[in-house]
C-alpha cells in the first residue's frame, strides 16, 4: 500500500468544540492519513446544547465537493470512506455514489458507516426520517458498521441487554452489510445486565471471531459529545494500518479512555481532543480486549 493514506470522511462541522468531523480529522492527522474533509452540516457548536446556529448543506454540496476532489486526484487514491452525522437524510444517497466510485477507481477501499443517530440518554437526536434511510441504505453497503448499542438496538429492532442478546444483534446486522467485505461491526458505550456496573464495555465482531473490552467508567455528566465519532475514526485509522481487529479494537479504546479521563480530570464541557494527541499514537495504558464466543 502507498505510503500517504487517504481517507474521505463525510460528516458534520462545527466550530467550536469537537463532534463529527471535528472530533475524527484531527486524531486521523495524528495518526498519519490524509483526510479528505467533506461537511455535512456547519454549525456553531453540537445540537447537545439545546442551541446552535449555522446550516445543514443539500446533499447537492456534498455531491458537488466529492466532484471538485475526483478532478484534481483519481479516485484510486482513497483508501477509506468514512461517514458519520448527517443533517439531510438525503445526503445519504450522495454518500453512497461516492462509495460505489470509490470502489470503482479502488476495489480495495473501505466504507465505515458509523450510523449517527442518537444514544440511551438523549434518544434520536437526527431527523426522524434518518434511522430508516441508514438502515435501508447506508449500512448494507457498509464494510464496517459502529453503532453504539442504542444504534445497534435502532439498526435490528432487537432490545440487547445481555452479551447473548447484543451477540446475536450484531450477527443480525453483519448478515445485512456489504457482504464482500470484512463484515466487521465495533458496538460502543456497552452496558449489560450481566455485566459489573463500574465497567463500560466495547465489542468488536468479524468473521475471524468476537472481542470485548472493559474499561473502567468514567463519570462524565453530562455524557460528552463527540466520543462516538473520535472511537470510530480511531479504530478505523488502526485497522487501515494493521487489517487486525483485535489490536484496532484495543488501541481505538485505550486512545478513547485517556480522552476521556482527561477530560474528566479539566472537567470541561467538550472532550479534551488536542491535549489527549499523543494517545491517538501510542496509547498510555492499553487495555487487553478478551476473546467471546460468537453468536
Ligand atoms: O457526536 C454526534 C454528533 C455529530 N455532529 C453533530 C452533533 C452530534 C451530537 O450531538 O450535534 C452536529
Amino acid at each position: 500500500s502507498r505510503q500517504q493514506q487517504n481517507i474521505l470522511s463525510i460528516q458534520s462541522w462545527v466550530s467550536f468544540g469537537h463532534v463529527g468531523n471535528a472530533a475524527a480529522t484531527f486524531p486521523l492527522q495524528r495518526m498519519g492519513f490524509n483526510v479528505w474533509v467533506v461537511n455535512t452540516v456547519q454549525f456553531s457548536n453540537h445540537t447537545g446544547y439545546g442551541k446552535w446556529k449555522g446550516m445543514v448543506f443539500p446533499p447537492e454540496h456534498v455531491r458537488e465537493i466529492i466532484e471538485g476532489i475526483s478532478e484534481r486526484t483519481s479516485l484510486a487514491e482513497c483508501d477509506a470512506v468514512l461517514s458519520g452525522y448527517m443533517g439531510d437524510a438525503n445526503t445519504v444517497a450522495a454518500i453512497l455514489e461516492a462509495v460505489r466510485r470509490v470502489r470503482e477507481a479502488n476495489p480495495k477501499a473501505l466504507y465505515c458507516c458509523d450510523p449517527v443517530m442518537g444514544d440511551v440518554g438523549r434518544g434520536v437526536f437526527v431527523r426522524p426520517e434518518i434511522p430508516d434511510v441508514m438502515k435501508a441504505l447506508a449500512v448494507k453497503a457498509a464494510d464496517i458498521v459502529t453503532p453504539n448499542q442504542f444504534e445497534l438496538e435502532l439498526l435490528t429492532g432487537h432490545t440487547a441487554t445481555t452479551l447473548q442478546d447484543i451477540l446475536a444483534a450484531v450477527e443480525l446486522l453483519r448478515s445485512q452489510i456489504h457482504q464482500d467485505g470484512p463484515r466487521i461491526v465495533m458496538v460502543t458505550s456497552v452496558i449489560r445486565e450481566d455485566a459489573s456496573k463500574d465497567h463500560i464495555e466495547t465489542l468488536a465482531v468479524s468473521d475471524e471471531g468476537a472481542w470485548l473490552v472493559q474499561t473502567p467508567m468514567i463519570p462524565l455528566d453530562p455524557p460528552r459529545n463527540g466520543t462516538g465519532d473520535a472511537i470510530a475514526a480511531l479504530f478505523l485509522g488502526n485497522y487501515l494500518k494493521t487489517r487486525d481487529v483485535k489490536s484496532s479494537l484495543e488501541n481505538a479504546v485505550s486512545a478513547l479512555y485517556a480522552l476521556l479521563d482527561l477530560t474528566h480530570q479539566r472537567g470541561t464541557r467538550e472532550i479534551q481532543l488536542i491535549a489527549a494527541q499523543e494517545e491517538y499514537v501510542q496509547p498510555s495504558r492499553k487495555f487487553e480486549a478478551t476473546p467471546v464466543q460468537k453468536s
